[in-house]
């Protein structure tokens, strides 16, 4: 065997136009990491570039991904560029698996500098599919914008990269490896950890699991079923759910990663995890819960499918919070929720006198009040939910919030939230999505929509549909202005608002691959007991009620003549 140090060879290469980051980490197409040259290395190159040499010198970084395709060779790619860049030591998941909740929180446990990600979420996977990277900082959290812009900057004129190819690291084995590297003093070294083993330790000490253990297997106990979408966080539900909390194994399906997520989209909603709502319907089961690629992102659902919506978990949870360890011990300093997320929380934020923060799209917004101890808890529209245990949004952790609750209060989770919508009114939500638009036509439309509901003549026009009448009160593009550090992210959504408080926001997707998705987003309130709002919840509901403001949401942007689609891709 060749015990010689590794060599650090310094290659030639071209930079790319479109490597910026998006909400959460670069996405494209899995051909575009595999067809373009140094494609890969070139976004590894600038991610290590931008971390100032100080630092970067013998810190400690950690890897993991979702198991996607592509996900191994990618790893193999950055070990390699991160002995040459001078990192000290990579902890990597085990088989180079680890859910992106459980790296936020390994990045703090193990005080790394930060993490590299190998996802593209709930996305497709497989080689037709998509393939990701999200850089997350020494919080945990996903990297802020000024550092995603750096990356972007150096990705745009790189002409060279570092890199150690002989170096081989073996991602099956538990424990260290050191490598002796030309021209360094010290080795570098890879430690691959178990993928659960931190992050379960962790929710232990956040929940109580005596109590969720007796939910789950005791006498009286409650059937769920877990659907992990063939994504990662199939481990972490039969270690945590099955083995731990005694959950029977039929209680979580798709619990084996595969890299084409069994060719399905792992993106836990009423349209992609529609399997789960069917196998709920007939109340075999009480409670259930779908996953995302990456696991930080969860769907809840009751009895018989019951459908609640990711504005009204975040509410409920807020609102029984103390049913949760964690807050009893840490107390609440504050929510948040993000700008396109229905205002449900925020009845629960002023009823409990708890600050309320409304931050742009994307979980980097959020870290920044938790790094400033002003938020505890915090969701958005989008399935995301979480606290301040981690800086990323945490699908287990939704669960395991949701079975603290329904521990404690032993209700069902329908009557909890008919409870809870007795108790603040409730909240309509909707969403149209309108995927692979021409980014051309996309950014005209929002711009043309700036520039007609930011002029004066805007506010207080009335649309009508059938005998809804509704009137604009306030039209704004939603600026934000960072309260810990002053930091204005702008045009993070145009909002109309109207005189009932109803709203429409536009927004473009920053996570798509492929063109341009179009979000519209629909939300109103009603405070009334009337038979409308206590009757069973059809998954469907929100939509039915917020039919007319879909209609003029589609009218004033004159979506479908500019796109010559009739409908949305997706409805939530
Ligand atoms: C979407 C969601 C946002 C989420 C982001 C990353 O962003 O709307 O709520 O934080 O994805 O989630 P956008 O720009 O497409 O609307 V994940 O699960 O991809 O890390
Ligand atoms: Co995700």
């Amino acid at each position: 065997m060749d015990n010689s140090p590794l060599q650090v060879l310094t290659v030639p290469t071209a930079p790319y136009p479109d490597q910026r980051p998006g909400t959460s980490g670069l996405r494209k197409k899995v051909f575009v990491f595999q067809s373009r040259r140094h494609y890969l290395h070139n976004f590894i190159h600038s991610i290590f570039s931008s971390i100032d040499l100080r630092d970067r010198q013998g810190s400690t970084v950690v890897v993991g991904g979702d198991g996607r395709f592509f996900n191994r060779t990618a790893i193999d790619v950055i070990v390699q560029m991160a002995a040459a860049n001078g990192v000290g030591r990579l902890i990597i998941g085990q088989h180079g698996i680890m859910c992106t909740p459980a790296i936020s929180c390994v990045i703090r446990k193990y005080k790394a500098i930060g993490g590299i990600i190998l996802t593209a979420s709930h996305n497709p996977g497989g080689p037709d599919g998509d393939f990701g990277i999200k850089f997350n900082t020494a919080n945990g959290g996903p990297a802020k914008e000024e550092v995603t812009n750096k990356i972007f900057q150096i990705s745009k004129t790189l002409d060279e990269f570092v890199i150690c190819p002989r170096l081989r690291v073996d991602l099956t084995t538990l424990g260290k490896q050191a490598f002796d590297l030309e021209n360094k003093f010290k080795p570098f070294t890879v430690e691959v950890v178990d993928s659960v083993e931190s992050y379960a330790n962790m929710l232990r000490n956040i929940f109580d699991f005596a109590a969720l253990k007796d939910l789950l297997s005791g006498e009286n106990h409650i059937k769920i079923r877990l659907d992990a979408m063939h994504g990662v966080v199939g481990p972490y539900v039969r270690r945590i759910l099955c083995e731990e909390l005694g959950c029977p194994a039929n209680s979580a399906i798709n619990c084996v990663p595969v890299e084409d997520f069994g060719g399905r989209r792992p993106d836990p909603n009423l349209t992609y995890a529609a399997d789960l709502v069917d196998s709920m319907r007939d109340g075999q089961y009480d409670f259930g819960a779908a996953f995302d690629g990456d696991g930080d992102r969860n769907m809840i659902l009751g009895k018989h499918g019951f459908f609640v919506t990711p504005s009204d978990s975040v509410a409920v949870i807020a609102d029984n919070i103390f049913c949760i360890p964690y807050f009893q011990h840490a107390g609440v300093r504050g929510f948040a929720r993000s700008m396109p997320t229905s205002a449900a929380l925020d009845r629960v934020a002023k009823a409990t006198k708890i600050e309320l923060y409304e931050t742009p799209t994307g979980w980097k917004f959020f870290g920044n009040l938790m790094d400033a101890g002003r938020l505890s808890f915090c969701g958005e529209e989008n399935y995301g939910t979480g606290a301040d245990h981690i800086r990323e949004k945490d699908g287990l952790w939704a669960v395991l919030a949701w079975l603290s609750i329904l521990a404690t209060r032993r209700q069902s989770v329908e009557d909890i939230v008919k409870d809870h919508w007795i108790k603040y009114g409730r909240n309509y939500f909707t969403r149209y999505d309108y995927e692979n638009i021409d980014i051309d036509t996309a950014c005209e439309m929002m711009e043309e929509l700036e520039i007609m509901i930011t002029d004066k003549s805007f506010v207080k026009q009335r649309f009508a549909v059938e005998d809804k009448i509704y009137q604009v009160e306030k039209a704004d593009t939603f600026d934000y202005t960072d309260p810990v550090d002053s930091t204005i992210s702008r045009n993070q959504g145009l909002r109309i608002i109207f005189s009932d408080g109803s709203r429409i926001i536009y927004r473009l997707s920053g996570t798509g691959s492929d063109g341009a998705t179009v979000r519209i987003y629909i939300d109103s309130y009603e405070k009334e007991q009337s038979g409308v709002y206590i009757s069973p919840c059809h998954p469907c509901l929100g939509q039915v009620m917020l039919a007319s403001l879909a209609t003029i949401a589609l009218k004033i942007s004159q979506l479908h003549q500019r796109t010559g689609r009739s409908g949305p891709s997706v409805i939530t």
